[in-house]
């Protein structure tokens, strides 16, 4: 065996062992959406965290980009079993705007400009596992990949990221979104393969 240099972090280890079950690399970025991609005009964007008893913070684009910002080199893993190694990101960390609302509630449903809604436990958007990215590559996220501003979840399946992202809305009780409430997996682990319902 080798020895494996921890020099220069992930992009040393091999690329098979980054490969959850089930899946291929791509070094193309495909678009999957279900539907057309959202004219999101810039002066108009919102984003609200909204809490059970609808208690809420909103942030204005402006507003938004003043916030401190982090960049981010993670892997992407699709249903669709494509994944890409080393996708480059900028963006807000979930961690940022959650400490603008007290909450005990346990689930996230994320609502998208044009209808598309995800779900997720709460704590999956905490400590340092999702961000508000504005930035794929070094560019600003073009729109079919979810600019302005899409979710970024990157150890679930990538359906959990929703692009156009503009409200999330915080409950006591799991609700399920667009593709969870057809038969996907609700939580969404690639390492454990969890596709589809019952996986
Ligand atoms: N708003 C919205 N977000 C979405 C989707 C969608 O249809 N609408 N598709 C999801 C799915 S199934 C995947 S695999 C990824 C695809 O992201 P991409 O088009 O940037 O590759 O976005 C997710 N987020
Ligand atoms: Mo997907």
């Amino acid at each position: 065996m080798g020895v494996i240099s921890r020099g220069f972090g992930r992009s040393r280890e091999p690329e098979d062992s980054r490969l959850p079950p089930g899946q291929y690399l791509t070094e193309d970025f495909p678009v999957l959406s279900a539907g057309p991609t959202p004219v999101v005009r810039l002066d108009e964007w919102r984003l609200d965290l909204i809490g059970p008893a609808g208690d809420r913070a909103s942030w204005t684009w402006p507003e938004l980009r003043a916030l401190p910002h982090e960049e981010l080199t993670t892997d992407i893993h699709c249903v669709t079993k494509w994944s890409r190694l080393g996708t480059t990101w900028r963006g807000v960390s979930l961690d940022t705007l959650l400490a603008e609302l007290e909450t005990e509630a346990d689930f996230a449903l994320v609502h998208s400009y044009g209808g598309y809604t995800t779900n997720l436990p709460l704590e999956d958007l905490m400590d340092g596992q999702a961000w508000i990215v504005v930035e794929h590559d070094g560019e600003d996220l073009p729109p079919e990949h979810g600019g302005p501003a899409r979710l970024l979840v990157p150890h679930l399946y990538l359906w959990k990221s929703a692009k156009w992202v503009n409200r999330i809305e915080l409950h006591d009780e799991d609700r399920l979104g667009f593709w969870e409430s057809l038969g996907y997996h609700e939580y969404g682990d690639p390492w454990r393969e969890q596709r589809y319902v019952g996986d």
